[in-house]
């Protein structure tokens, strides 16, 4: 059994502790795959995902959006369309430019995204104002060559859980309508995952390539970097006049529709992991939990006392999956109970129930609960509603937890020094007032050392008085620094 390189490293050495957590919980393996920025989804980190797929797909189909599944490969001539797009994507495709010996007449790219594989089809299927909105959805893989340094899940070249929504709209009023519609899913599926975030609207140099404005939602790292988990993305017309994509529109004229784009990616599921683990490894919400329930009979060596332990053990476990939870018997028989503790604590199941002789004669269950460890003793018979209950209170308590450490690394500050230091010393996101430019944006990443993530989302009105640092002007809004991942 793998430990912890040393206690205390999820929030002191949080790249060696997440690298630790998903090799121990048999997640993910990554590094050992002989390409970087590629890893391998394990069974246990398979379930995990697939639970987390399910709650996306779920909010998705249930705002209006079609799933959708578009090809892999892109022609250059059709990534190449829209200028911007491709100017913010060209350091960071791979090309396909052989089939076999022959060396192909059109290079193709693997998907960096979508918006032009996807718009290029919709001039085929959409014709008129009233077959919209359009919302399609795909959960695909996409490929990056990212340059900064590649994380597992976190900065991957391939992104393999890749969830991209793109809509189609009459007006910009319809499509920035949208953009509300897709900040409520995104909110809705961080809160079912009880992680905490940040909005902001990204300075426009940092926007999405070929995007009218970006909306951002950023998480933080235990090691109090901040990390981009989802992006909204207002298009305007951008890919539809690069496509002479034009519909009739309702006053009879032909012009072109409108468009959004927004995705979420395998980084869910990393911050899912990092924001709730701890030193003994993953903390799952049960509502994601692979396992809910681990049931771990403690034997004794007398055979009769072994076998009344092991029938009581099986009569138990049908009794909680008759109660309708996720229930697994470890009844290893080479593997002594300490150990198996370890291992799924390791995994995060959110409940322990421990069975000795003691539990098997007075028809008793001993639960543990994951997040505080704290151990009670209940009746056989209760025993599906207690479980049900305490999983309802681990899930607000795991809330409440995430929630304390993320407010405790927001500073809202007017010094650019106080800034700085917050940055520096990695303690989570500075806001500090800003004039507005974009040359003041950029020499606060200088002086704060840091990135900026952009201005919070909704707008807030400025408070009289504030003065940018940096060039004294008045101020028009907070902006929020912080380092990233
Ligand atoms: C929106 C979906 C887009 O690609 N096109 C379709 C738009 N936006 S984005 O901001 O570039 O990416 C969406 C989200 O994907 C995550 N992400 C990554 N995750 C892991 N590894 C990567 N290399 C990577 N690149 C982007 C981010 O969370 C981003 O918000
Ligand atoms: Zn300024």
């Amino acid at each position: 059994m793998l430990r912890p390189p040393s206690r205390e490293k999820w929030s002191s050495d949080f790249p060696r502790w997440f690298d630790w957590v998903i090799e121990a919980a048999e997640v993910y393996d990554y590094g050992r795959y002989p390409v970087k920025g590629m890893g391998v989804w394990m069974p246990y980190g398979f379930q995990i995902r697939r639970r987390v797929l399910e709650v996306v797909r779920g909010l998705l189909d249930s705002t209006g959006h079609e799933e959708v599944l578009f090809p892999l490969l892109i022609p250059e001539h059709l990534l190449r369309r829209e200028s911007e797009h491709i100017r913010g994507f060209e350091g960071e495709v791979y090309w396909v430019t052989h089939g076999g010996r022959e060396e192909l007449d059109v290079k193709l790219a693997l998907r960096p995204t979508s918006e032009t594989s996807i718009t290029y089809m919709e001039t085929f299927w959409i014709k008129s104002y009233r077959q919209l909105p359009k919302k399609y959805y795909q959960v695909v893989s996409i490929f990056r060559y990212e340059t900064k340094a590649t994380r597992p899940m976190i900065r991957l070249r391939e992104v393999t859980t890749f969830k991209e929504a793109h809509t189609v709209h009459e007006s910009f009023e319809d499509a920035e309508r949208q953009v509300l519609e897709a900040i409520e899913v995104y909110k809705a599926i961080f809160d079912r995952l009880l992680i905490p975030y940040v909005i902001s609207k990204r300075p426009e140099w940092d926007k999405f390539a070929g995007a009218l404005y970006t909306i951002a939602f950023d998480t933080i790292m235990p090691d109090g970097r901040a990390l981009q988990i989802g992006t909204v993305h207002h298009l305007g017309q951008s890919f539809t006049r690069a496509f002479d994509f034009r519909i009739q529109m309702r006053d009879e004229r032909l012009d072109h529709p409108w468009q959004t784009s927004y995705g979420v990616s395998d980084r869910v599921v990393a911050s899912l992991i990092a924001v709730h683990g701890d030193d003994r490894g993953l903390v799952l919400p049960p509502s994601v939990a692979p396992i809910q329930v681990v049931v771990i009979p403690i034997t004794p060596g007398d055979e009769e006392k072994r076998g009344k332990v092991l029938t009581y053990t099986a009569r138990a476990a049908e009794a909680l999956e008759k109660a309708g939870l996720r229930v697994l018997v470890d009844d290893r028989e080479w593997e002594r109970p300490g150990a198996k503790f370890y291992y799924w604590e390791a995994k995060g199941v959110p409940i322990r129930v421990e069975i000795g002789l003691r539990e098997a004669e007075q028809e008793t269950l001993t639960i543990a609960r994951r997040d505080t460890l704290e151990k009670t003793e209940v009746p056989l018979g209760e025993a599906g509603d207690r479980i049900r209950e305490l999983m309802a209170q681990i899930e607000s308590s795991m809330r409440e937890r995430a929630k304390s450490f993320f407010c405790e690394r927001l500073l809202r500050t007017e010094s650019l020094e106080e800034a700085r230091d917050w940055v520096e010393g990695r303690r989570g996101i500075a806001e500090i007032p800003w004039c507005g430019r974009e040359g003041c944006g950029l020499e606060m990443e200088e002086r704060v050392n840091g990135k900026v993530l952009g201005t919070p989302w909704p707008e807030e009105p400025m408070e009289e008085g504030k003065r940018c640092p940096l060039c004294g002007r008045p101020a028009v809004a907070w902006i929020r620094l912080a380092k990233t991942y």
